[in-house]
């Protein structure tokens, strides 16, 4: 069997830096909207990470730091408002063209592509947001599966989007490799058995990657090497090469 059968690909801080001046961004946006005088700074938005998925960030935070702020009956039904409200800026801001692909994505997927390689998503944004980045900066017809959101039970770090992805796919863990960019998709993509290299990026580079098969800070183009954090340096940029080297491994 050639190797890899499929790159799986997480969308936020692995394809683009989506957080700090996309999602943090458009939440802020929302809640202004909303009346609200909630602002999420960068470094706040850092740890409120740690809640996957944007409807959960904002519930945990209207309970743990704002537990004093009336919002309408039933939360549930506001928050889904807000959140979608967000998705809204999320998609202005997209579309402004603020938001690139990080460094070898873009050549990575190409020479996949090239190559006959499978590639899905696997991502604890809304569908609609993952959407909005494929549309302004890939091609969502470039991946059979597109896995989001609340299209499995638990969000990462829960392994369900990653099983569910290798379901549709009808492959073994195998056969793939997963880049991910956070301890928690590093955490839902090996509980589900999947070889993990992670692009690190200003929010995740002090994150436990002990189980990850490669971290790097980015995945390199041949004129921007990109920089080994852990594991075996093989070449200036992250080939298919690479991945098959460390599935076989
Ligand atoms: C990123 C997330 C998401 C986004 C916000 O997950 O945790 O919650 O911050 O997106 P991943 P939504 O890196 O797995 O893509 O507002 O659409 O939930
Ligand atoms: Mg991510």
């Amino acid at each position: 069997m050639i190797l890899p059968q499929a790159l799986i690909f997480d969308v936020d801080g692995t394809l683009a830096e989506t957080e700090r001046d996309g999602h943090r961004v458009a939440f802020n946006q929302a809640f202004t909207e909303a009346g609200l005088d909630w602002d999420w700074s960068i470094a706040e938005y850092g740890k409120l990470l740690a809640i996957s998925g944007g409807k959960e960030r904002i519930h945990h935070y209207w309970q743990t730091a704002q537990a004093d702020t009336p919002i309408p009956d039933p939360p549930e039904a506001f928050i889904a408002r807000l959140h979608r409200h967000k998705s809204e800026h999320y998609h202005q801001l997209l579309t402004a063209g603020t938001i690139t692909l990080r460094p070898g994505v873009e050549r990575l997927i190409t020479a996949a592509r090239a190559a006959g390689v499978r590639l899905a998503i696997a991502t604890t944004s809304a569908l609609p947001n993952a959407m909005a980045l494929l549309e302004t900066s890939l091609d969502p017809a470039w991946f059979e599966v597109i896995a989001a959101g609340d299209i499995v039970p638990q969000k990462k770090p829960a392994p369900d989007i990653y099983h569910y992805v290798l379901t549709e796919l009808n492959l073994p863990a195998s056969a793939c490799l997963v880049l991910e960019d956070s301890a928690h998709g590093l955490t839902a993509a090996t509980q589900a058995g999947l070889t993990t290299v992670i692009t690190a990026n200003a929010y995740t580079q002090g994150q436990d990657f002990t189980a990850a098969a490669l971290v790097v800070n980015h995945l390199g183009e041949p004129d921007q090497p990109l920089k080994v954090i852990q594991g075996e340096a093989i070449a200036p940029y992250f080939s298919l090469d690479w991945a098959r080297q460390l599935l076989v491994a």
